[in-house]
């Protein structure tokens, strides 16, 4: 019997049991070559946690971590921080926050960075790739306007380094600011982002994105502009399935004319699949596919609180529509309070008399599809079997270098009896699967490939 006073199970009534499957991978990538001391690091794994003095603890001990509890600060890159009950950052992410895959020429993130980069002319947008991770949750959410009840805001889903700073989860984060500072009418920001997410072959907690933005300037000619920008953009020869640039679900904003958004929403779509029809171009060549079948794409309405309206782009590959970026025709709202946290919490100066457009691409799972990478987690291994693979510039195939088959363990745990909820909705105290998540990430590391729940049950 656990006899630890800050043990949340002791002070429970109900009690719930959750079996959880982990497939621990046996691992492409990973350094011991025998299977059996695989076996034996899955065994210890195990036994680390089996004999963990009380299981009720483990969600406990997560919510608020011992060593975290104790000391009131904690560093990351170098800087101290300071620590509440909001503090969630555990030691596996902290050490994926000096990686920086995106600024190495020869991984595949940073390729295809290069890559994406290319097809935007420098002179028309500023090139970030260095702006730090920790930011302000002024920054991540309310510079864009999402709200302080918004489900990706919960502890749950975000990495919070205290109550008001966070690991940003998107590069959206550095929108306001660069909207300010940008000494050209467009820019790319790209970086490392985190969330609190499962994990599976295709969901790392640390990714990669690269934000664009493009303004004008805003006066009577701006549709006229923006139409001219269309017609020097390199042409494209792909199948589009389209939506219309704007409707009742998907409306424009006040303010804008219907020309305006619409000349606005083409020049943002006309430019993106530039870039979608380099990228897979390029897969495909790579991938020794000649077929002279053209890549399929399709626009979806989609919804973010600071674009409007809003669209996601998918492609068809492999039999399957992949979803690659999320944009939009920028809120006036964000330019207006853009800069106003960083100038002086007083002042808001923002960017006036300008409109644009701003995109966000997830960098992993387009480098997956173009260097043939089957799992997201092998970007982050060490192994040069993995890392000399690849060359600067160059786009090639992934050859697998060593496999072992899938291996399923069984594990029966106790846990704190409150809802099994979806999204905490920011509640410091309500459990969530992904805790559990981040405690055998936590214990087994990258050995552990998928962790599902089998079966809640409270009858034991
Ligand atoms: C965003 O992050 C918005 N900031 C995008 C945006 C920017 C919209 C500017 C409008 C204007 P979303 O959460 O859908 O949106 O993520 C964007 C892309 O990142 C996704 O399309 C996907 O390619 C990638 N992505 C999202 N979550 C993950 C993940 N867990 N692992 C890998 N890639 C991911
Ligand atoms: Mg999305």
């Amino acid at each position: 019997m656990c006899n630890q006073t800050n043990c949340l199970w002791i002070r429970s009534r109900a009690w719930l049991t959750i079996i959880t499957k982990i497939l621990l991978l046996l691992a492409v990538g990973q350094t011991s070559p025998t299977m059996a001391a695989v076996v034996r690091r899955q065994l210890a794994f195990i036994s680390r946690i089996s004999s963990r003095q009380c299981s009720r603890c483990f969600y406990s001990s997560l919510a608020a971590p011992q060593s975290q509890k104790q000391q009131d600060e904690i560093t990351l890159l170098d800087q101290s921080y300071r620590t509440d009950e909001w503090t969630n950052i555990s030691n596996p992410i902290i050490d994926t926050l000096s990686r920086k895959l995106h600024l190495q020429p020869s991984h595949p993130v940073g390729i295809l960075r290069k890559i994406i980069e290319a097809r935007f002319p420098e002179n028309q947008y500023t090139r970030y790739s260095e702006l730090p991770p920790v930011v302000t949750t002024q920054q991540n959410f309310d510079s864009l306007g999402i709200p302080a009840d918004h489900p990706g805001r919960s502890r749950t889903d975000t990495y919070y380094v205290n109550a008001n700073t966070v690991l940003r989860t998107h590069t959206s984060a550095h929108q306001a600011e660069t909207f300010r500072s940008c000494p050209t009418p467009g820019f790319l920001i790209s970086a490392d982002v985190y969330r609190r997410d499962s994990i599976d072959k295709s969901h790392y907690p640390s990714f990669h994105q690269m934000e664009g933005a493009m303004l004008w300037n805003w006066d009577k000619d701006t549709a006229q502009t923006v139409e001219n920008d269309i017609a020097k953009l390199p042409k494209v020869d792909l199948v589009v399935e389209d939506v219309p640039a704007f409707h009742d679900q998907n409306p424009k904003q006040q303010g804008h004319t219907d020309e305006e958004s619409i000349a606005m929403s083409n020049h943002l779509k006309r430019t993106l699949e530039g870039v979608v029809e380099e990228i897979f171009g390029r897969a495909r060549l790579a991938a020794g596919n000649i077929s002279d079948e053209k890549l399929r794409v399709r626009w979806i309405d989609a919804y973010f609180p600071f674009t409007s309206p809003s669209y996601e782009l998918e492609v068809f590959w492999e039999g399957q529509w992949l979803e690659l970026l999320g944009c939009g025709v920028v809120a006036q709202s964000v330019l207006e309070n853009a800069g106003s946290s960083f100038a002086s919490s007083m002042l808001t100066i923002g960017v006036r008399n300008k409109v644009g457009w701003a995109f966000g691409i997830g960098l992993d799972r387009l480098a997956m599809v173009l260097f043939g990478v089957p799992d997201i987690r092998l970007f982050w291994s060490r192994d040069e079997r993995f890392l000399k693979q690849f060359s600067p510039g160059k786009v090639s195939q992934f050859k697998p270098f060593s496999k072992y088959p899938d291996c399923y363990k069984d594990v029966a745990f106790w846990v704190n009896d409150s809802k099994i909820s979806a999204a905490g909705g920011g509640q410091v105290s309500t459990f969530h699967e992904n805790d559990i998540m981040e405690l055998f990430r936590e214990e087994g590391g990258d050995l552990i490939e998928d962790v599902r729940l089998v079966s809640p049950s409270d009858h034991i």
